[in-house]
C-alpha cells in the first residue's frame, strides 16, 4: 500500500492540464468517490492495526496534496483566461451606430415639455373604446357623421366597440374619476376611416389639453396658446383665433400662427396668406362637464387639440404623411436629437 501511495503522490506532483475541463477530469480520477484515493481509503480498512497510524497519516497527506495541486491548477487556468494577451486597451473603439428618434416622437416630447412647464401632467387611455367615451359624453349628436362607418373603425356593433377617433376619450376618463382642478395633456394615436394619401392616413397622433377649474376663461386659453406657439415656433410667432365649431366646445376656435417659413410675408406654404392653421380649441361645453360628473355652474374649462403630424410638417416641411409610417431609414436618419 505504501508503494501505491508514493506512486500516486509522484503522479499528482507532475500533473498538467490544458483547460478547466481537464482539471475536472483529474479531480474525478483522483478525488471523487470512485477515484483512486477513495479506493485506497477502502483498502485502508484491511491494514493491520500496527500499520494504521503511519499509513493513515500518509493517506491524509496524499489527499491534501491532490486537493491543493488541483485547486492550484484550476486557479492558474482561471487567471490565464481573465488576462487576454491580445487585448489592446488603446485601440479606437468600434463606432456604435446610434439610432435616431422618430420625428413624431421628437415633436410630441417637445409639446409635452412646453405644457409641463405650465403644470400639465400626462394622461393616457385605451385606443379601443366605447361609444360613451368617444362620442356621447362629448356631446356628439346621435346623427353626427363621425359616428358613421365611413368615418370611424368599428370593431363590434351594439354595443359599439371602436377605435378612438380622438384622444378626448382620455380626458373624459380623467374627468370621470378626478375632481377639479384638472390640468392634463393627452398624447396618443387615433384612427379614422380615411383613404391613405399624401395628406390623409387612417391613423395619426394627437395631443389634447384640458384645464378645468373655477373661473377658467377664454383669456386663459388664449394666453396658454400664445405661450405654446412662441415656445414651439419661436418668440416672434403671432397667433390668431378664428371662430369654429366642435360638438365638445362652446365657443370653439381654430388657431393660426404666422407662417414660420416666410415670417408672415406670404409664400406658397401658407398659400400667400401669411398664416397657417395649427390647432383647434375652445371652452369645454357645459354638457360635457355634466356628462363627466363635474358641476358646470361651479367649474369651467378650456380644451385644445392638435395633430402631431401637422406640427411636425410645419417644423420639418415633411411633404407626404406616409413618410411617418414607412420607416424608410433615409428619412428617419435626418432627425437627430440631443435626448
Ligand atoms: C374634452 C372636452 C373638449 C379637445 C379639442 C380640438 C378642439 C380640435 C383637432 C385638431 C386637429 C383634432 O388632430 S385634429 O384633427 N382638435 O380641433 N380638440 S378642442 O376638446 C376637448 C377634449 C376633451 C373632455
Amino acid at each position: 500500500m505504501i508503494e501505491k501511495i508514493n506512486q500516486l503522490r509522484a503522479e499528482i506532483e507532475s500533473l498538467t492540464a490544458a483547460g478547466l475541463q481537464e482539471v475536472e477530469a483529474l479531480r474525478i480520477k483522483y478525488l471523487s468517490k470512485k477515484g483512486a484515493i477513495s479506493a485506497l481509503m477502502q483498502d485502508f480498512r484491511t491494514v493491520p492495526a500496527e500499520k494504521k497510524r503511519e499509513l493513515g497519516q500518509k493517506l491524509n497527506e496524499l489527499k491534501e496534496a491532490a486537493t491543493a495541486r488541483l485547486s492550484a491548477m484550476r486557479e492558474a487556468l482561471e487567471n490565464a483566461d481573465a488576462v487576454d494577451a491580445d487585448l489592446d486597451l488603446t485601440r479606437t473603439p468600434i463606432p456604435f451606430p446610434l439610432g435616431t428618434r422618430h420625428p413624431l416622437s421628437l415633436v410630441r416630447e417637445e409639446i409635452i415639455a412646453i405644457f409641463s412647464r405650465l403644470g400639465f401632467t400626462i394622461a393616457e387611455g385605451p385606443e379601443i373604446e366605447d361609444d360613451w367615451h368617444v362620442f356621447s359624453a362629448l356631446n356628439f349628436a346621435d346623427d353626427h357623421p363621425a359616428r358613421d362607418m365611413q368615418d370611424t373603425f368599428f370593431i363590434e356593433r351594439n354595443p359599439d366597440v371602436l377605435l378612438r377617433t380622438h384622444t378626448s376619450s382620455v380626458q373624459v376618463r380623467v374627468m370621470e374619476k378626478t375632481a377639479p382642478p384638472i390640468r392634463v395633456l393627452c398624447p396618443g394615436r387615433v384612427y379614422r376611416n380615411e383613404a391613405i394619401s399624401a395628406r390623409a392616413h387612417c391613423f395619426f397622433h394627437q395631443v389634447e389639453g384640458l384645464y378645468v377649474d373655477e373661473n377658467v376663461s377664454f383669456a386663459d386659453l388664449r394666453q396658454t396658446l400664445l405661450y405654446f406657439a412662441r415656445e414651439m415656433f419661436g418668440p416672434e410667432t403671432k397667433i390668431r383665433l378664428r371662430p369654429s365649431y366642435f360638438p365638445f366646445t362652446e365657443p370653439s376656435a381654430e388657431m393660426d400662427i404666422s407662417c414660420n417659413l416666410c415670417g408672415g410675408k406670404g409664400c406658397s406654404f401658407c398659400k400667400h396668406t401669411g398664416w397657417v392653421e395649427i390647432l383647434g380649441c375652445g371652452m369645454v361645453d357645459p354638457n360635457v362637464l355634466e356628462a363627466c360628473g363635474i358641476d358646470s355652474k361651479k367649474y369651467s374649462g378650456f380644451a385644445l387639440g392638435m395633430g402631431v403630424e401637422r406640427i411636425t410638417n410645419l417644423k420639418y416641411q415633411v411633404k407626404d404623411l406616409r413618410m411617418f409610417s414607412e420607416n424608410d431609414v433615409r428619412f428617419l436618419r435626418q432627425f437627430t436629437s440631443a435626448h
